[in-house]
Order: C-alpha cells, then structure tokens, then sequence
C-alpha cells in the first residue's frame, strides 16, 4: 500500500468510526418507565374527586353508620366535575368510588351499603358509570379510589373483608371501562362502626396480601398504574405529604421490596431498583371533602402556581383534589379558581423565550448532529443533547442574540433511558459578565435533580443575552431534551 492508499484506508476507517459513534444510542441507565407510567407522567396534572357520605354530615372521614337517607343529590351533575377539571386543565378524574365509611357509589352486588339503597335516582343510580361516561365525553381519563379501610363492613380485620374487597376491586375494573390508575390509601384500621361492632379494630401488617390483589389487578386492566405500597412494586408513589410540595431533590426511583424510609418518599432513592414516580396529591381547599365553612379557603391562583412549581416542576405529578357540595356540584368558586390556575399555567409556559436561540455544547456524543446541543430547543421532545458515554460534566450555552428578561427555566432530561443527572448549576450573561442563577428555595438540593421536568423559579427577574447550563454530576452521560426559558408575570 502506498502512503495514499493507506491516507485513505485511515480517512476510511476514521469515517467509518465516527458513523459508528454517530448512530450509537446511549444505553439506558438504571429502571426505566413502563409506557403507561409515562402516560402518566405527561399527563402533568389530573384530579381528585372526594365525595361520600361524610359529604351529608361535614365530616372528613365517616365513621361507617351514616344514614342512607342522607344521600339524595338533586343536582349531581358529573358532567359539570368532568368540565370543571378539564378547564383547570386536568387530564383525568380519580374518584372516591368508596371512601373509609365504605359506602359504595356504585351499586356493588357485595354489600347493602351504596347508592342502590339511598333516595338517589330511587336506588337505580350509578355515580361511578356517570363520571366515566362523563370522563370520555370530555376527553379525560378515569381512575378509581378505593379505600382499604371501611369503617362498616362487619368483617373488617378477617379474611373474608379482604375477599369483599377484591371482588369490589374486579367490579370496578371490570365494568367502567379502561383505568389509568387505581389509589389505595393508606389510612388503615382504627375505629368504626363495623356493622354494629362500634370498636377499634387494628389489623396486621401484611393483612391485605397486597401482592396478590396487585396481581389481580393487573389482570383486569392492562394499562392501570398502581399507586401504593412500594413492598410489591406499586408503578407510582406517595411523596409524603398533602401539601402538594416534592423534594427538590426528586428521583423516580424506589428500592421496591422494602417500605420506604422517610424521606425517601419525597425524594425517591437515587439507586433505587424500580421506577416508581412521585404523584403530589392536594386538595384545593384545607379539606379533602367539601365543608362551608371552607368556602372562603379555596386556594389562591398564586398559591396553586406554587403547588405546580413544587410537583410537575420537581419531576412529579399533581394530583389536585376538587370536593363536590351536598347537592351533587362541584363549588363555582372552585371551579373558577382552577380554571384561573390553568389559564396562569398556559400564559407562563406558552412563550419559550429559548426556541431561536443559538445553542453550543462543550461536548456532544461523537461530534453527531443527531446530539446536538440544538437539539434542548427543537420543541422536539423526542430529541435531546447528549455526551460520549464517558462525559458526565458538561456545559451547553443559549445564546439569545439579545437581552431576554426571563424568571424561569425549565429543563428536561429524556428520562426514556433513564434518569441521570445528580447536580447541575445554571448561569446567565448579564451586562458581558455570567452571573450565578438561583432558585427560589434556598435548598442545597435546588440545583439536584431534573427528571422528566424541573422547573426553576428565579427569585427576581434577569435580563441576559445567554444562559448556560453545567452540568456538575451525572449517573450516566446526560441526555437533555429541553432547555426553556419564560417569564411569568406577577400574581
Ligand atoms: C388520606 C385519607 O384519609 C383522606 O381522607 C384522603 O382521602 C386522602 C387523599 O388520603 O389518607
């Protein structure tokens, strides 16, 4: 071979290299998400129903005997609730199909406690059929809540209740058609009327084999998200409170087979072996259920943005709970406030100050245009800048071309392969000088994670003719889909 031919058996195999390095993918890094998790999780927002018997007597919980009589909603409208959260920009409704007092708001074959023994629709109505229909007609999707603990079934604490259960379960899942979610809370055991018993009743540990009844579950519904207990690897997760704030720091992973320790819930585990995301549950007044006296507690436009900020914004989702009146209708108060909060949402978000700008990254995977720095805003979801396997630090610049003014960043990881990034900063260039940004929460964990979205709110508004991202720590080389820039106006 002359030196001609071996320059271009060199050049060749140069080419041939850097081709190779171009279209390999980056591997997945540790637990990924089913597709339907990630329905979810793009879903963003969806809401709760809290509607029972305890609806009739002000109460937040009921005790298990309330009179059936009670129950006769002149007004129930489920089309108003389905309208009113999908204008507060809800994507689905979880309802209370039985609360802890037990009553059914179905007519379940199983017991005599449920709509089919009130005045209601002389016992021929069926709230659960209403909402679901009502669901679909509004473009929604639905999801049931059943409560594990009924403060009136006889048997509650035996075998037998926990069979009474799952048949309700297979009702359920059976006959309203297709379910994003099932929610079994976790207030289990205490007082109750249990059928005349009037007593506390404790129940063991592992008393409702919940592998069994998730298995169960599965098998009826082959799309449906579990929310529950991390021991038999529910899909989606508590993050600890009812405040609708997530840890800044936010992993959506969990060490299933073990209950979470505290703390973990908020901010899941960073080597945790299963993706399990966090879903922020809230309701729009101090209560669950729906009391007057709380009709002046709704919750502000500028407090629900905040909420929004700490659950979508910190990797999660939010679950965002709407309490229906006596009469059977949601209140106009609360359902103007959450379409308030939603048109709040749309005005932020709906002006990416980043698309146009000019990107540059200190590193992209093999020199390949399919990884460009370009690629965080494309307003392409499915396209993401990435690094060589081997970069878990980088930089990526936007250069505006001019001052903007923003208040928010928003950034996204492609958390189809996993999620990766550990610790990032972020820096902007005001007046030819970059300046550290910072995020409202003084937190040392502000600048953590990322995740599916993380939502940074900058305590005052900056003007700058570029932002910088660095990332400072990553599981694997990052892969970042999105880099947004906003600004909000002042509530
Ligand atoms: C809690 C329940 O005890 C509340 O009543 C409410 O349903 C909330 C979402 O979960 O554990």
């Amino acid at each position: 071979m002359n030196s001609k031919t071996i320059a271009a058996a060199l050049a060749a195999s140069f080419l041939l290299l850097t081709a190779c390095r171009t279209v390999c993918a980056p591997a997945p890094c540790g637990p990924v998400p089913s597709e339907d998790q990630l329905g979810i999780q793009d879903m963003e927002t969806y809401a709760f129903l809290h509607y029972s018997m305890n609806t009739y007597t002000d109460e937040e919980w009921g005790y298990g005997n309330e009179d059936l009589s009670l129950f006769n909603p002149l007004k129930l409208d489920a089309r108003q609730w389905a309208r009113t959260c999908r204008e507060a920009g809800m994507k689905g409704i979880i309802f209370t199909a039985k609360h802890h007092c037990g009553f059914c708001m179905w007519p379940s074959e199983y017991t005599q406690y449920s709509v089919k023994n009130t005045p209601w629709k002389d016992g021929k109505g069926d709230v659960v059929r209403e909402l679901a229909d009502a669901c679909r007609e509004e473009g929604l999707r639905f999801a049931v809540y059943l409560s594990p603990w009924d403060r009136n079934h006889a048997a509650y604490g035996q075998p037998e209740y926990v069979e009474y259960f799952r048949n309700q379960l297979t009702e359920l899942l059976t006959n309203y058609g297709d379910m994003f979610e099932v929610w079994f809370d976790g207030a289990n055991g205490g007082n109750g009327w249990y059928g005349g018993a009037d007593e506390t009743r404790k129940i063991p540990r592992d008393y409702y084999d919940w592998g069994t009844t998730y298995e169960m579950v599965r098998g009826l519904q082959e799309h449906i998200c579990i929310w529950g207990d991390n021991t038999h690897v529910a899909d989606l997760r508590w993050i600890g409170n009812e405040n609708g704030f997530i840890g800044e720091r936010n992993w959506a992973l969990l060490e299933s087979g073990r209950k979470a320790e505290p703390g973990e819930l908020s901010s899941g585990v960073e080597n945790g072996n299963s993706w399990v995301f966090g879903e922020a549950d809230v309701s729009i007044r101090p209560g669950w259920f729906y009391h007057a006296r709380e009709d002046g507690k709704v919750k502000t436009v500028a407090e629900l943005m905040d909420i929004y900020y700490k659950s979508v914004g910190r990797n999660g989702t939010l679950l965002l709970n709407f309490p229906i009146m006596p009469d059977g209708l949601i209140h106009p108060t609360d359902s103007a406030r959450g379409a308030e909060f939603h048109r709040m949402v749309r005005t932020v978000f709906e002006n990416d100050l980043a698309v146009g700008a000019k990107a540059s990254a200190s590193q992209v995977r093999g020199g390949s245009r399919k990884y460009a720095a370009s690629k965080v805003n494309d307003s392409d979801p499915e396209s993401y800048w990435a690094t060589d396997d081997d970069v878990t630090e980088a930089e990526l610049t936007l250069d505006f071309g001019k001052p903007v003014e923003f208040n928010r960043i928003m950034l996204c990881e492609y958390v189809k392969l996993g999620q990766r990034v550990k610790k990032f900063s972020l820096e902007a260039l005001v007046d030819g000088e970059w300046v550290a940004l910072r995020d409202l929460s003084p937190s040392p964990d502000a600048m953590s994670t990322i995740g599916r979205k993380r939502i940074i709110c900058l305590p005052e508004n900056v003007t700058a003719s570029s932002l910088r991202l660095n990332i400072l720590d990553s599981k694997a080389c990052p892969l970042i889909s999105r880099l947004g820039v906003f600004i909000a106006p002042e509530i």
